[in-house]
C-alpha cells in the first residue's frame, strides 16, 4: 500500500443469500486496493468471492454457448472522508478473473456508465464457487476522486440467473387477462418476426392492447400504438438475453441499500413496521434486518425502481417475466413458474428451525411449491408473510418442488408480487430498457425518463406508478394470481406499499 493510502478504510459488506439447506452463502471478503495508476487514475479493487450451489449447464466456456447459469452482479460504492456514498465507475477491461471464473462487463448499449460486472463459471459444472483474488478496475478519476483521497469502499453482490436469448411463448389461453393471438385465444410465440399480441379483457389495459393489439417483434421491438410499424426498437421483449435477480429483494439487501443512502433518502425508503414478518429496524445509517434472508415486503414500485437505479439494474417487462418463467418450453394452460398446472394445496406451511437463514419448510410441497393463500405459518417466527428467499429449494427438489422457473429463478409464483413494466399502456410501452446509473435524486428517487411513473408528477423523477403493474401473485392471494400468464393487474398503477409487494430487477445482456 502506498503511503498516501494509509488512511484507506476497507469495509467488508457481503450480502448473504441462502439457497439450499446449507444456504447459498454468497460471500465477498478480503478486500484490497492495489496497483493504483496515477496516470490513468485507476485502482484495482480486490476481493474473494464464494457461493454454494452454483450451476452452469452444457457450456463450452464462451458467452451464450451454455443453456443456463447463475452469476453474481458485482458493484461497488465509495465515499471520501466520511461523506455520502457514490457509485464506482468501472473500467471496460483489466479485471482479473480467478481460474474457473469469468468477469464480464455489460455489453455496450445505450448506457454510458459501467456500473458493475457479472461474474460466473467459465465452464459447465455444479457446486460451490470459491474464487480468491478477483480484481475489478475502478476508474476513480472518472468519478472525480483525487489520487490521494481517503476513501472507504463497499462491494455488493446480487445473485442473478442468465435468461437465454431466443423464441418463447406468452399467454396460456385461459388465465385472467392473458396475452393472446390477434384472431383467437391461443398463446403467442415471440420470435424474430413480427406478431400481433392482444390481451383478454381486464380493468386496467388500454383499448389498444384489448382491441387491435400491439405489434411485437422479438429482436426489433414493438409498435407502441398499433400493429403496423415498430416504433420502440429498445423495448425489452424478452427475446434478447438478460439476467434476472434469482430472488426477490431481501430484507437484508434493503437494509444495506438504506445504509448507503443519505439520511433523507433513506427516510423516504424506510417503512417502520413489525407486521407480516417485516423485520427491518434501527436508524440510518445502521438499519438492520433481524431476518436478513427473508424476502422484503412493503416495497412500493418507486422503492423498487430506486433500488434498480442504485444497483445499475432496471425493472423487468411483463414479457420478460413470462420468458424467465417458461423459458423455451411451450405454453401450458394455467401453469405456474415451475412449468406445470399443479400446485400444493392451500394451507399452513411448517417452518423447521430458527429463522436464521438455515430454516426449511417441512410441509410436503412437492406438488408445486408456492407461498400463497394467506395462511398463518406454524413453527419458526409464525405469523403470515414472506419467507426466506428460495426456501423451498433443497438438494433433492425438482423445479416443481422448489418452485423454480426454467432458469432457476425463485419465487416468481407467489411470495411477493413482481412489479413489471406493462404492455397495457403507452407509458409502459415507451420503456427503453435503460439501466440505472447508481445515482438517485437528492430525495431518493430513480430518475429515468423512460421508466414508469416519471411523468406522473412533472418532477423529473420516478415518483409515480403509471406504466408499471403486477405479476405472479403474493402470499395473500389465490392460486390463480400465481399463474405465469395471469395478468389481471398487469397494468394496475399502484403507488402504495403493501405487505405483499416486493421487487426484483434485471440487466440486459445485449
Ligand atoms: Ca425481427
Ligand atoms: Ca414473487
Ligand atoms: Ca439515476
Amino acid at each position: 500500500m502506498k503511503q498516501n493510502y494509509s488512511r484507506i478504510i476497507l469495509m467488508i459488506f457481503a450480502i448473504m443469500m441462502p439457497f439450499l439447506l446449507t444456504a447459498n452463502n454468497l460471500k465477498l471478503e478480503n478486500f484490497s486496493l492495489s496497483e493504483r495508476n496515477t496516470t490513468s487514475h485507476t485502482i484495482k479493487i480486490g476481493f474473494d468471492v464464494s457461493w454454494d450451489n452454483s450451476f452452469r449447464e452444457n457450456g463450452d466456456g464462451t458467452e451464450f454457448s451454455a443453456d443456463n447459469w447463475d452469476s453474481v452482479w458485482i458493484f461497488a460504492k465509495y465515499r471520501v472522508e466520511g461523506g455520502n456514498w457514490h457509485h464506482c465507475s468501472l473500467a471496460t477491461s483489466g479485471h482479473i478473473a480467478p481460474a474457473g471464473s469469468i468477469i464480464s462487463n455489460p455489453p455496450v448499449g445505450n448506457d454510458n456508465r459501467q456500473t458493475g460486472v457479472m461474474m460466473y463459471r467459465n465452464s459447465a459444472g455444479v457446486g460451490s464457487n470459491n474464487w480468491d483474488n478477483a480484481k475489478i478496475v475502478w476508474e476513480y478519476g472518472t468519478d472525480g476522486v483525487v489520487d490521494d483521497a481517503s476513501i472507504e469502499i463497499r462491494i455488493f453482490g446480487i445473485e442473478m440467473c442468465f435468461i437465454t436469448p431466443g423464441d418463447f411463448c406468452i399467454g396460456d389461453t385461459d388465465s385472467s387477462g392473458t396475452l393472446r393471438q390477434q384472431e383467437n385465444i391461443s398463446y403467442v410465440q415471440i420470435t424474430s418476426s413480427p406478431v400481433v399480441v392482444k390481451c383478454t379483457d381486464t380493468n386496467y389495459d388500454d383499448a389498444q392492447l384489448e382491441g387491435d393489439g400491439i405489434l411485437v417483434d422479438g429482436d426489433d421491438g414493438i409498435d407502441e400504438d398499433g400493429i403496423t410499424t415498430i416504433s420502440n426498437s429498445n423495448y425489452p421483449t424478452g427475446y434478447k438475453a438478460f439476467y434476472m435477480m434469482k430472488y426477490e429483494i431481501t430484507q437484508g439487501q434493503w437494509a444495506n441499500f438504506l445504509n448507503t443512502l443519505t439520511s433523507s433518502q433513506a427516510t423516504y425508503h424506510y417503512y417502520a413496521s413489525s407486521n407480516y414478518r417485516y423485520t427491518i429496524g434501527g436508524a440510518h445509517p445502521n438499519y438492520e434486518a433481524s431476518r436478513p434472508d427473508r424476502n422484503c415486503n412493503y416495497l412500493t414500485v418507486m422503492d423498487g425502481m430506486a433500488f434498480a437505479d442504485w444497483a445499475g439494474l432496471r425493472p423487468m417487462t411483463e414479457l420478460e417475466y413470462e420468458k424467465a418463467c417458461r423459458g423455451i418450453n411451450g405454453s401450458i394452460i394455467g401453469e405456474y413458474a415451475w412449468g406445470t398446472r399443479d400446485i400444493r394445496s392451500d394451507g399452513s406451511l411448517t417452518i423447521s428451525g430458527e429463522e436464521d437463514g438455515t430454516e426449511t419448510i417441512t410441509t410436503d410441497v412437492s406438488s408445486g411449491a408456492c407461498l400463497y393463500g394467506n395462511d398463518e405459518h406454524s413453527g419458526g417466527d409464525g405469523s403470515r408473510g414472506p419467507l426466506r428467499a428460495g426456501i423451498f429449494a433443497k438438494t433433492s427438489t425438482d423445479r416443481k418442488g422448489s418452485g423454480a422457473t426454467f432458469y432457476g429463478v425463485m419465487d416468481m409464483s407467489g411470495s411477493l408480487w413482481e412489479r413489471t413494466v406493462t404492455l397495457g399502456n403507452l407509458t409502459g410501452r415507451g420503456f427503453q430498457g435503460t439501466h440505472g446509473d447508481g445515482v438517485l435524486t437528492s430525495d431518493g428517487f430513480a430518475d429515468k425518463a423512460n421508466w414508469p411513473g416519471y411523468a406522473d408528477n412533472n418532477d423529473n423523477k420516478n415518483s409515480g406508478a403509471t406504466g408499471s403493474g403486477f405479476r405472479g401473485g403474493g402470499w395473500h392471494n389465490s392460486e390463480a394470481d400465481s399463474r405465469i400468464s395471469g395478468r389481471y393487474n398487469a397494468s394496475y398503477a399502484n403507488t402504495s406499499n403493501y405487505e405483499t409487494y416486493g421487487f426484483r430487477a434485471v440487466r440486459s445482456w445485449y
